[in-house]
């Protein structure tokens, strides 16, 4: 039986990853961080007794930046294939949290290559680095003459977690070319889902469009919607991972769409889900958008209510205004097709948050919460 190692287990692709290896029969290992409260929710479903004598999933206490708990981990599982999805992953974020980010995101892809060196494994484990098209910065001179950021384009990180990401990039290059290891860097770009972290601005999006057209929020609030990015499905992503690992070389890959989408687009997408039609006015932080129609007669939202101001806040120092990315490589090569287009990933977010955000309105309408943790 193969055995796996993922850093970032409880995370979006984690979950997704640990779902696909599982129904392929590897035996799967999990990091996960102590914290106050539970945060296994996304993997909660693959839970197995730790007292079944056949458990092919099981979970370590851990964290990227303690070198000597992650090499008693991987000396322990002894992985074929280690998946270094951990990281602090919100760009916005690693504003405030630059010193942490680096050593997380930057330094703890070099504590796993280490590990697996020290521990003699170079030969026997092939190893998954989380990049990013972050490491692009989405500098439009750097593209190529296609209009696209491939696997030779060069890189200008805009963002402390994009700083710390290229550093993630070149150590995993380094330790290929140095010590000969099968060590791959995945350069994905945007990949959302039901399970995306609810401060990422599709899963913001679609949850608050689900909430407002339930009557559980008058509007939210966004910032730059200008922004375009290539988003495909994380599931179609995380197969994507494992086929590089199984690919017959070690290289780098570029995982992408080759669309590319305003943040605005995404939110009238989201709201033509409810049958809400929007009307976008002003410009810049004055920006809002108005109900226009509602030809859906389960939600109702009055026309000309206002559900969406720019919240400058939501600006960040430096932005990366547009990302599209060229998988041409990867379809070709690993013969990858994505079963996913933006219609279906949107389709697929706003069905999960409408059944989500049901239940809290029973349990708002039926009392049952006095508190409501989402506000
Ligand atoms: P998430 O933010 O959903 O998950 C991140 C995971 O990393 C969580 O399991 C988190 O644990 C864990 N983690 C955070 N800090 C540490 C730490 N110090 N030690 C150990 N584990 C830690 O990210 P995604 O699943 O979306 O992304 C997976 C990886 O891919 C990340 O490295 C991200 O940067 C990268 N990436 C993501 C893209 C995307 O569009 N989703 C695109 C390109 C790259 P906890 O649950 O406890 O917070
Ligand atoms: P990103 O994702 O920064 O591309 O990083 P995010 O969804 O946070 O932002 C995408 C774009 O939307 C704009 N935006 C907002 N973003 C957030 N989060 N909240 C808002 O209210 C908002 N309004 C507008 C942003 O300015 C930005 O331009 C993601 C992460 O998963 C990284 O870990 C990963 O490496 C990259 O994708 C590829």
């Amino acid at each position: 039986m193969k055995v796996a190692l993922i850093t970032g287990i409880t995370g979006q692709d984690g979950s997704y990853l640990a779902e696909l290896l599982l129904e392929k029969g590897y035996m799967v290992h999990g990091i996960k961080r102590r914290s106050s409260l539970f945060n296994t929710d996304r993997i909660d479903h693959l839970y197995q007794d730790p007292h079944h004598p056949k458990q092919r999933l099981k979970l370590h206490y851990g964290d990227l930046t303690d070198s000597m708990n992650l090499t008693r981990i991987i000396e322990e599982c002894q992985p074929d294939e280690i998946y270094n999805l951990g990281a602090m992953s919100h760009v916005k974020v690693s504003f405030d949290t630059p010193e942490y980010v680096g050593n997380v995101d930057g330094l703890g892809t070099l504590r796993i290559l280490e590990a697996v060196r020290l521990l003699g494994l170079e030969k026997k484990t092939r190893i998954y680095q989380a990049s990013t098209s972050e490491l692009y910065g989405g500098l439009a001179e750097n593209k190529n003459e296609r209009g696209f950021y491939d696997e030779n384009s060069p890189f200008y990180p805009r963002s402390p977690y994009g700083v710390a990401k290229i550093y993630g990039f070149w150590i995993t290059k380094n330790y290929r070319e140095a010590y000969n290891m099968f060590a791959c860097n995945g350069i994905l770009f945007n990949h959302e889902s039901p399970r995306r972290g609810e401060t990422f601005v599709t899963r913001k999006i679609t949850r608050a469009t689900a909430r407002i057209a339930l009557g559980l929020q008058d509007k939210v609030y966004l910032g730059n919607l200008d922004a375009k990015r290539d988003w495909g499905h994380a599931k179609d992503y995380v197969r994507m991972m494992w086929m590089i690992l199984q690919a017959d070389k070690a290289e780098d890959w570029v995982i992408a769409t080759g669309k590319t989408t305003t943040v605005r687009e995404f939110v009238r997408m989201s709201f033509a889900e409810v049958g809400v039609e929007l009307e976008f006015k002003g410009k810049g932080v004055d920006e809002k958008a108005l109900v226009k129609k509602c030809n859906n007669p389960e939600y109702q939202i009055e026309i000309g209510k206002e559900v969406l101001s720019v919240d400058p806040s939501y600006f960040r120092p430096t932005e990366v205004d547009l990302l599209i990315g060229d998988p041409t490589k990867a379809k070709e090569k690993l013969g990858w097709v994505p079963d996913y287009d933006l219609k279906d990933l949107v389709e697929d977010m706003m069905r999960s948050d409408i059944k989500l955000m049901k239940k809290d309105q029973y349990l708002k309408n039926g009392g049952y919460t006095t508190l409501n943790y989402f506000e």
